[in-house]
């Protein structure tokens, strides 16, 4: 085919109708506004003739067509073409308009019949095709479009034919607008959103505007037609959302106003829609309004004049079977998902999403920064280096004028009426021109309601000083540490959005409760929006039916990048990382706050009384047991106030005294059910510190030397000491062997993703735990000495820990006492080299034998906790079995560690290993060693050790947000040079 729409800037669609708002039509009288089961629409997805070919000039319409697709999909999850992931690199040369002379082309074909009539006009839709379409019916050019993540419409008519049409789509993997979405996903394309075709009657209403304002106790509902001029007359009727008619016009002019006395204002706690019923003679619309406001007074974002928090996430489109094909019930769950984990607002990064997403966000209550498609930091590192010289080159170029604004102009005229839209977003990384300028333009033109958004604060060199951003509504920032966001909440003039921060790749985000105290603590912090939402990847099966899940570069491609796109919240499944539950926390509807012996609760949530949505319930544990119970119901609290809570609690005196409020949703609402817990907070009334009781025993206890050290046995018990280990390479309790291999010391940890550029694994990492061989340490011992009495013998081991190449990390005196009850104090006097900033752990490591599968802590769990992600984690007594405790990272990396643990025993059928102190620990049983994890790079790959790996830790470094952020801050990091680690180590059998 020799069609070349999609090489010309210029020309973005052919014969497309003016873009409206979105709505689905049906004939008088009946009441839906659904593409199913509605007269008016004929739905075209469904199982469609398909031909791949290599390039366009290759495809032709009259080819084989054998091959099926449905629609929608994506032709590379159906093994057509093969998959790229790519973040912000251009997968093709830069070169505008030109793309390569291999592109990729699907030709999907189907029949469809209609019966034509005088009164009937047809209107073609495609809502997502990726990245351009030519559309033919009936062998007939019809028209093109390019624009991926928005709705294309035809006027059809004049190309039907009475009774079967055949319809051909041609669809091409790259155009020029490719140069506009460069956005971080794997690169897909086909039709992967509904295409059906609309019947209406000759006169109908193409487009409608409603706006809503309040004025005291009323609301103003204005409405603004587009009836292609013909002054039809239109009916309009509101209905409450029990059915009850409260406001009602008619008109043949272009607009309308009606007013709604005492109205019930939409937000994202409380999503009170009306039902609006819009009649011509011919057809009906039923739509959705909500009445609210949208303001910014000085820098505080309001919402019907109410300062709201903005806890969001970045969502992409994006799943593991279906690519980009976002069904009703899959959008569902993710909203779903994140109402229960107490977020409230979306950026839809970085395109529009499907029209019904908008409907389901208006329904359940979310609040929508919407965001155009697209995306132009390709042109970043189009001349070699990330260079920010070329950062802004096509909103500079005034080719791109054409395509920028169509962008925008398609996306607020489609979305116009969601309540749920507060923010319009041009798009994301594109640098800021002239080209953007018009762009605002257009946006400000068709909306004034909406606040507008655009981050791109990264001015090229000869932009500096030449735009202002006072054009923009919001100031919006991406990964700012901390203390540069705190600055910015002190100077910021209007609300302030981190529209991106805490990427949440790996074991991740850190420090999520700093932020979200910054957004607490700063009325003009409006809140932010975590990256991302889900992790991208690919899913394939092994034999046995198992999920692999596949990344960048497993598909032979030349330039990708790897993890990247693995970065989410949850799992491709949507099963919830423990990042997620964290943020459950830090966005928690309830805050309890400790004075002396009282207890106040502060509502968190802008709109509802704390009696209309939560019920507190209360739990006082003592060493995981529980002790007490209540509920405070019907606590009547105004959002954003604060309530000392009527509580009597029992006196317990003791160590391990847990008060826990946990915040528990009352009614069913229709994504919670009833019950959830929505968040805690969690208090520590113990009178007492925890203290290790070493069992008392009267057996004598033993040590004779043997050619690697020491032989210490008392009555149950014999333990070999390794003198030039340094630590224990047998431990016998009962006649069995609990070790596999001798314990170690350990500083090292499989880097996280959010270590990599810490541990060296980015190429461009410098002084790293790489270079520094953290990694290669083992110890080094200095001269043994062993002291005995009749109940204890003490071993002194003097060692560093070194590498070659290095010199020592560090130095310890390692002090073990052994007594007849076969309890191991271990003391160990460490320090650390001066120049070593921090170490990523300090600590031992053991290796049970396999059968140690039982692990019962008391720390912060149920799962896995760190310096700076356990806010989603309490204290308690918890029991899992070793498998439970790991926490399955797509691409392998430290996990499952407990921060802040008092006490963990592992077990097998025969004895139980107890490790306790005064001093809270960290600890970590997995399956799996670290190096083993390291040198994985998918889930699928890993290897069992054959052993139960038990590392306590007298500290581990946390997490932070470093793979595209801060990294782990200075107080969460392993930097003490002069310490004592001690605990016990107690092995007993199990009776
Ligand atoms: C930032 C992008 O906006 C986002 O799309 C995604 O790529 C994210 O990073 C990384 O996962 S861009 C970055 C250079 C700040």
């Amino acid at each position: 085919m020799n069609y070349n729409y999609h090489q010309d800037l210029q020309i973005v669609r052919v014969n497309t109708m003016p873009d409206r708002s979105y709505y689905i039509p049906c004939a008088p009288g009946k009441a839906t506004s659904s593409k199913e089961n509605n007269e008016s629409v004929l739905l075209l997805n469904g199982s469609w003739q398909f031909a791949y070919y290599p390039s366009f000039s290759e495809a032709s319409l009259e080819g084989n067509s054998d091959s099926v697709l449905p629609v929608p999909s994506n032709w590379q999850m159906y093994g057509f073409d093969k998959h790229q992931y790519v973040n912000f690199d251009y997968p093709i040369p830069y070169n505008p308009p030109f793309v390569p002379k291999e592109n990729p082309c699907g030709i999907y074909k189907r029949t469809f019949s209609v019966e034509l009539t005088e009164e009937i006009r047809f209107y073609l839709n495609f809502e997502g095709v990726d990245s351009c379409h030519y559309i033919f019916l009936n062998g007939a050019f019809v028209g093109y479009s390019q624009v991926s993540h928005s709705t294309a419409e035809y006027d059809v008519t004049p190309f039907l034919r009475d009774g079967e049409n055949e319809i051909a789509v041609a669809v091409l993997k790259w155009c020029d607008g490719t140069y506009l979405e460069a956005q971080d996903k794997f690169r897909m394309s086909g039709i992967f959103r509904d295409v059906y075709l609309l019947k209406r009657p000759q006169h109908h209403v193409r487009h409608y505007v409603v706006q809503t304002s309040i004025q005291q106790e009323c609301a103003a509902i204005s409405f603004k037609f587009d009836d292609f001029g013909q002054a039809l007359n239109k009916s309009i009727k509101i209905l409450d959302a029990a059915g009850r008619l409260v406001a009602e016009g008619e008109t043949c002019d272009d607009t309308l106003c009606l007013t709604i006395d005492h109205p019930v204002l939409w937000n994202a706690e409380q999503p009170y829609l009306y039902q609006m019923v819009l009649d011509t003679t011919e057809e009906r619309i039923v739509d959705t309004i909500g009445i609210r406001t949208i303001s910014a007074k000085g820098n505080v974002l309001l919402v019907n004049g109410q300062s709201i928090k903005l806890k969001g996430v970045n969502r992409h489109d994006s799943y593991p079977d279906t690519g980009y094909v976002a069904s009703l019930e899959q959008m569902v769950q993710d909203l779903q998902l994140m109402k229960q984990h107490n977020i409230n607002a979306i950026r839809t990064s970085h395109y529009p999403n499907a029209p019904e997403f908008y409907h389901l966000c208006d329904e359940y209550g979310f609040y929508v920064i919407d965001e155009g498609d697209m995306e132009t930091h390709g042109a970043w590192s189009s001349h070699g280096e990330r260079e920010d010289d070329w950062y802004a080159l096509m909103h500079h170029d005034p080719r791109f004028e054409t395509a920028v604004v169509d962008r925008v102009q398609r996306l607020v005229t489609r979305d116009i009426n969601r309540p749920c839209v507060l923010i319009w977003s041009l798009g994301n990384e594109s640098g800021f021109g002239v080209n953007t300028l018009a762009a605002i333009d257009v946006m400000r033109n068709l909306d004034s309601t909406r606040l507008l958004h655009y981050e791109s604060k990264l001015l090229v060199p000869e932009d500096q000083g030449k735009f202002s951003f006072d054009i923009l509504d919001v100031e919006s920032y991406m990964y700012p540490d901390l203390e540069t966001a705190e600055k910015l909440a002190q100077e910021c003039k209007k609300p302030l959005i981190l529209c991106e921060f805490a990427h949440a790749m790996g074991n991740g985000p850190g420090s999520l409760t700093e932020y979200y105290d910054l957004f607490y603590r700063y009325s003009g912090f409006a809140g932010g929006f975590v990256w991302e939402w889900c992790d991208h990847a690919i899913v394939q099966h092994d034999a046995s039916g198992n999920p692999q899940y596949l990344y960048g570069g497993d598909f032979g491609e030349v330039l990708h990048d790897g993890n990247f796109c693995v970065d989410g919240l949850v799992y491709p499944d949507r099963t919830p990382h423990t990042g997620l539950l964290e943020l459950k926390n830090c966005a928690r509807p309830v805050h309890v706050t400790r004075q002396g012996n009282t207890f106040w609760a502060e509502n968190k949530l802008d709109f509802a009384d704390l009696s209309d949505a939560l019920t507190i319930v209360w739990t006082l544990e003592q060493s995981g047991t529980k002790i007490a119970e209540g509920s405070i119901a019907d606590f009547n609290l105004a959002p954003h106030t604060k309530a000392q809570l009527p509580l009597s609690l029992p006196q317990i005196d003791g160590s391990r005294v847990y008060l826990k409020f946990e915040y528990v949703q009352m009614a069913e609402h229709p994504l919670i059910p009833a019950g959830t817990s929505l968040g805690f907070d969690q208090f520590d009334l113990s009178t007492e510190k925890s203290s290790v009781i070493l069992p008392v025993s009267h057996h004598a206890v033993t040590a004779r030397q043997t050619e690697t050290g020491w032989l210490v046995c008392g009555e149950a018990f014999s333990y070999h000491f390794n003198t030039t280990l340094g630590t224990f390479d047998s431990c016998v309790v009962d006649g069995k062997e609990c070790f596999a291999h001798p314990a170690e010391f350990d500083i090292y940890r499989a880097p996280t993703d959010n270590d990599m550029i810490e541990a060296g694994i980015a190429s461009y990492s410098k002084r790293s735990w790489k270079s520094l061989r953290l990694d290669a340490a083992y110890a080094y011992t200095y001269e043994t000495s062993v002291e005995q009495s009749n109940t204890c013998v003490t071993i002194i081991c003097p060692l560093s820990l070194v590498a070659d190449r290095a010199a020592p990390f560090c130095t310890i005196k390692a002090v073990y006492k052994v007594y007849g009850s076969g309890a191991v104090e271990v003391k160990l006097h460490v320090s650390v080299r001066k120049d070593l900033a921090y170490l990523p752990r300090f600590g031992m490591r053991y290796f049970l034998t396999e059968d140690f599968q039982n692990c019962t802590y008391f720390g912060y769990g149920p799962h896995e906790s760190y310096a700076d992600k356990h806010a989603g984690c309490y204290k308690s007594k918890f029991h899992a079995t070793v498998p439970e405790l790991f926490e399955n990272y797509i691409y392998p990396q430290e996990n499952g560690s407990h921060y802040d643990t008092e006490e963990c025993t592992l077990s097998n059928a025969a004895t139980a290993i107890k490790v306790c102190s005064t001093t809270p620990f960290s600890f970590c049983a997995s399956e799996y060693t670290r190096e083993e994890l390291a040198a994985k790079n998918h889930h699928f790959e890993l290897q069992k050790s054959g052993c139960t790996v038990l590392n306590i830790d007298y500290a581990m470094t946390g997490v932070g947000s470093g793979s595209c952020g801060p990294y782990t801050l200075e107080q969460y990091r392993m930097t003490e040079k002069e310490f004592v680690f001690d605990y016990a180590f107690l092995p007993q059998k199990k009776s």
